[in-house]
């Protein structure tokens, strides 16, 4: 519905016009008014809780403002918007992000402490937005900053699930899932009632003919479900631009609710069609790099595209521009491809609908959207079986097989003698049943498709999409190395050390211009930042190691060397080579007389993350690694020089205290299966080592910081076919090193030996796919090399300032500015400052 106030009456709108608050009085009162109006409360019973609340509102209430003018001078330029399709959105928390972004966390801070609160306190009420299982759903978030800070006209899409990622509880010693139910009290989100889409399901295909003589299809039954959006404004940092993230939430349509059956009495049936519709958005599906297959997992996927496609082609008619000015004025990128169905959907639009012609709709379709990449596990590719889109989206599957029909056609015309080829780049499995396959159909459907790393979007190239690079050409394939946040993973979680650096670069250009941390090298020998330097990663050790007191129970040394390995738990991550790695340094120690364990390096060894629910190996390598916490933590021998620690519940604001306090961290993937990885990106960015194997942009790191400043090890990705092919048809020899590990586990020292027994004979009895016996003597000589580098303090700050000067390719800003220039073709758009603010 258009409204809009006429001319005359628009003077009161003027005179009345809300601002948000300027100053420390300005916040003071908007925080009273909500704590007393909003909240119900009063001075006598507001806690560090209602505090949160109210101090949320009012900068949310800030926001708001700035998003309806970001979204009005959008609406009016009308320039070429990017809509980014992700189904992770992991934000974690937004107060602390909002007040730094808007600049106005030193006001908060002053006008909380007026009112009786420590701004931390504060802080650390907020419940994070877990929207997402790992570094996909991190990434989108990283986006979302980046767009908004650089002025991109953007909006994410997603789901608003009412359970985020699952919280983890380790109790004896194993994963304990407990329901993360986050929305009991969501300040940043803005239910938006009145934009509701109706999103069908199941029903059947009529096929009529129109007075042009023209086939027209109609999908008609079935059932509905109404999509209500819900708004999270996206605040840009040190700019009034202020995006959007919509995310819908499903509900029963309108008239389903059955009020006979209520009236009968039958209470329980009435609300069943409520309950169910409810479902589609009830729950994130906990998997990091694996597809299930479930029927709710693509009803979620139909339901979120659909909705999303409507607003976005609802704002383009809006316009009344020609169809074929569509891809000038929209750019959709799919975040892998669980939104590829959006490529079925628009062209669904555009020929059932709107009745283009189909290659003028194909073409429309073609150059609107981009797919992104983001793993090769051939279990995390998504295949959908034909008969579950024929039930559930009946017209969408007649389309999927005209889609494969034409491009397979055009395939056979170009490449008439290559008889295998058809069958291998088809959209359509010939397997029993049918499947779909999503990545087939995502980069038929898209003009660029690109991997998230250079080794990836090679490795893409000549393994998994190799003949649609003969057939599309390699243009159409493309790199832009993922980058992270430097306002959430340097300003907001290391605020001493963003603050040291902002004092020898000249201010906070390096937030907004990463590359002007190379300044920083020219203090690399500088006495005093040394020592201040040295001094913050001190403090945020001891910060970290109170954190660890209070949630594993156990005294660690803040000065012992601080090594993290906090990622989802995953064979392919390799947390088990990390653990046998603990175990070997454990009997190391333990072999030696006392006076020989003085000269050794003390570490501290700390593990995070989730394992899937369902994925039962990755549940037992937490339990190896708390079992073996158990026995190491409590052997007196041993004391300090090695505590082994797993922190349950790893999330993004977990991140933020465990990073800046890392001294080196493990990225030791077998080489060719991680992606990108970005927490590498995070550590070193934080004044923090690595050691990594050659794999996903630990190889940019490398080049970008110099080879002396990471500890490489292991086999390259090259070489991993070859050793899985020896390990299976040749004589498989296990590191003797590691054998003395499995014999000690078999021993029983760490517990019942019957649960490890799986994780030894993965590598001995199964082929070691993930080649952790082949990798496991360089891994452990690096190790070594790794104590001997921390030993000599001086130069470990050198490699550490050093890093972190030469870290500027890894900001988000510039990966958003190559998608922007490379893929989707738009320009900033800057909103000017509102007058006074
Ligand atoms: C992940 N992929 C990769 O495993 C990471 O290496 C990468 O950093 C992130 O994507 C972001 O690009 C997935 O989660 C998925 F879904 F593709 F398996």
């Amino acid at each position: 519905v258009e409204a809009s106030i006429p001319e005359p009456q628009r003077e009161a709108w003027l005179k009345h016009q809300v601002s948000g608050f300027k100053d420390k009085d300005g916040f003071e009162s908007e925080v009273v008014r909500h704590v007393e109006t909003t909240l119900a409360r009063s001075m006598f019973n507001c806690d560090e809780s209602a505090a949160y609340s109210a101090c949320s509102l009012a900068f949310r209430d800030r926001l708001i403002l700035e998003w309806n003018r970001t979204q009005q001078r959008q609406t009016f330029v009308d320039s070429k918007r990017l809509y980014y399709l992700s189904l992770e959105f992991l934000m974690g928390r937004a107060l602390d992000n909002a007040m730094l972004n808007i600049g106005q966390k030193d006001t908060a801070k002053a006008g909380l402490a007026d009112l009786g609160f420590r701004i931390e306190d504060v802080i650390e009420q907020e419940h994070d937005a877990a929207l997402g299982n790992g570094g996909l759903g991190r990434l989108a978030a990283c986006f979302l900053d980046s767009l908004a800070s650089l002025n991109y006209p953007a909006w994410g899409y997603g789901l608003r699930y009412r359970y985020g990622i699952f919280k983890q509880e380790i109790i004896d010693g194993y994963q304990v899932e407990v329901p993360d139910y986050w929305l009991d009290f969501n300040p940043w989100e803005f239910p938006r009632h009145d934009v509701t889409v109706d999103i069908q399901f199941f029903g059947h295909v009529r096929k009529s003919t129109d007075e042009n003589g023209r086939t027209v299809a109609h999908w008609e039954g079935g059932e509905i479900v109404k999509a209500v959006a819900y708004d999270v404004p996206i605040p840009g940092y040190a700019t009034p631009s202020t995006n959007n993230l919509r995310l819908w939430s499903s509900t029963a349509a309108s008239g389903e609710f059955d009020f006979q059956k209520f009236n009968n009495g039958d209470y329980e049936s009435s609300v069943a069609d409520q309950q169910r519709a409810e479902t589609i958005s009830a729950v994130l599906y906990p998997n990091d790099n694996l597809e299930r297959g479930k029927e709710l997992r693509l009803k979620q996927q139909y339901f979120w595209v659909a909705a999303s496609l409507y607003d976005i082609v609802r704002r383009f008619k809006k316009s009344k521009r020609p169809w074929k000015e569509f891809p000038e004025q929209v750019a959709i990128q799919l975040n892998d491809t669980h939104p590829t169905l959006a490529v079925v959907e628009l062209q669904r639009i555009l020929l059932d609908l709107e009745g283009l012609e189909w290659d003028e709709a194909w073409n429309i379709v073609t150059n609107t959207f981009g797919y992104t990449n983001h793993t090769v596990l051939p279990e995390a590719l998504e295949k959908w079986s034909v008969p579950l889109i024929q039930h559930l989206l009946p017209r969408h599957l007649q389309i999927i097989y005209d889609i494969n029909l034409y491009f397979l056609q055009s395939v056979e015309r170009r490449f008439p003698e290559e008889r295998d080829l058809l069958g291998r780049v088809s959209i359509i499995e010939e397997s029993q049943p049918k499947m779909v396959r999503m990545a087939h159909l995502a980069i038929v459907g898209s003009h660029k498709v690109n991997g998230v790393a250079e080794l990836h979007s090679d490795l893409i190239k000549t393994t998994i999409f190799k003949d649609f690079v003969t057939i599309f050409g390699p243009d159409k394939f493309t790199n832009v190395t993922n980058g992270i946040t430097p306002r959430r993973w340097l300003h907001q979680a290391n605020p001493r050390l963003s603050e040291l650096i902002s004092s020898k670069t000249g201010g906070k250009d390096f937030l907004t211009d990463l590359n002007e941390l190379n300044k920083i090298e020219l203090y690399v020998k500088d006495k005093a930042f040394r020592k201040a330097w040295a001094d913050i990663k001190l403090a945020n050790k001891e910060r970290l190691a109170k954190h660890i007191k209070a949630s594993a129970g156990v005294t660690v040394d803040p000065t012992a060397l601080f090594d993290v390995q906090v990622k989802r738990i995953h064979e392919y991550k390799r947390q088990q080579l990390n653990i046998f790695g603990v175990i070997h340094r454990y009997l190391t120690l333990k072999a030696m007389s006392p006076e020989e364990r003085k000269k050794q390096q003390p570490r501290v060894s700390i593990f995070g993350g989730k394992a899937a629910p369902g994925y039962w190996m990755a549940k037992q390598i937490i339990h190896l690694i708390n079992s073996v916490g158990k026995v190491v933590n409590n052997d007196e021998d041993i004391g300090d020089l090695l505590k082994v620690v797993f922190l349950e519940d790893y999330n993004v604001s977990k991140a933020e205290i465990i990073i800046p306090a890392s001294d080196i961290s493990e990225h030791i993937s077998t080489a060719g299966t991680e992606a990108s990885g970005t927490s590498n990106m995070k550590f070193v960015l934080n004044g923090g080592l690595i050691i990594g194997t050659c794999d996903g942009a630990n190889i940019e790191i490398t080049r970008e910081i110099g080879e002396n400043n990471i500890f490489l090890f292991g086999n390259l990705a090259e070489d991993v076919e070859d050793l899985r092919h020896a390990h299976t048809y040749g004589t498989h020899e296990i590191d003797p090193d590691l054998n003395r590990v499995f014999q000690e586990i078999e021993k029983g020292t760490f517990g019942s030996t019957q649960d490890f027994a799986a994780l030894i004979s993965a590598v001995r009895d199964h082929g070691d796919y993930y080649l952790v016996s082949d990798d496991f003597h360089s891994y452990i000589e690096t190790q070594a090399l790794v104590d001997d580098a921390y030993r000599n303090q001086e130069e470990w700050i050198t490699k550490c300032i050093t890093s972190v000067a030469r870290m500027g390719f890894f900001s988000s800003d510039r990966c958003i500015n190559e998608y922007a220039e490379g893929i989707w073709n738009i320009e900033p758009l800057r909103v000017e400052k509102e007058e006074g603010a």
